[in-house]
């Protein structure tokens, strides 16, 4: 049988304590992962101030967290889902909620989501104009009618 190699993971450093967890929500992710998945892993906490010579050759970008499967080190990559490149399981249970919000919020308060809240705005874009989220979505005239008779209560 193959050996399977431990995973290994970089994180950054906390400010001002070099050997302590720090404070990055990718690395907490990654992290949190493997706790909850329960796999063992080594943890490389990266002083930022003075990264390791060994850390920048596995990551030119010098970029955490970093993971280690099977020998090979892969960077997190980013992508408009809140996973990344693809829709996952996350995006489809939290892309309704927003929809089934912001139509009636809109139409009985006057209320929108702020305009400064950019990646809000493009991450909702992207969900919504998917052609499964069309087909699949009340129109919204609906989801106004469902909520009249309990706002003018
Ligand atoms: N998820 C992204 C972003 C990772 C990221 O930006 N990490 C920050 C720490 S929170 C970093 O390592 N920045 C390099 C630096 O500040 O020197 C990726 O892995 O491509």
């Amino acid at each position: 049988m193959a050996e399977t190699k431990a995973v290994e993971v970089c994180v950054k450093a906390a400010t001002g304590a070099p050997n302590v967890l720090g404070d990055c929500k990718f690395c907490h992710r990654v992290i949190l992962t493997l706790e909850v998945k329960k796999v063992p892993y080594k943890l490389h906490i990266i002083n930022f101030v003075d990264k390791p010579q060994w850390f920048l050759e596995v990551s030119p970008e010098g970029k955490v967290p970093l993971i280690k499967f099977d020998d090979k080190w892969i960077a997190e990559s980013d992508g408009p889902y809140v996973n990344g490149e693809k829709i996952s399981a996350v995006d489809l249970s939290l892309a309704p909620k927003p929809y089934h919000i912001e139509i009636p919020l809109e139409h009985f308060k006057g209320w929108k989501i702020p305009e400064n809240l950019i990646h809000l705005h493009n991450y909702l874009k992207l969900v919504f104009s998917l052609e499964t989220f069309e087909k699949t979505k009340a129109e919204k005239k609906y989801v106004i009618a469902r909520w009249k008779p309990r706002i003018e209560a």
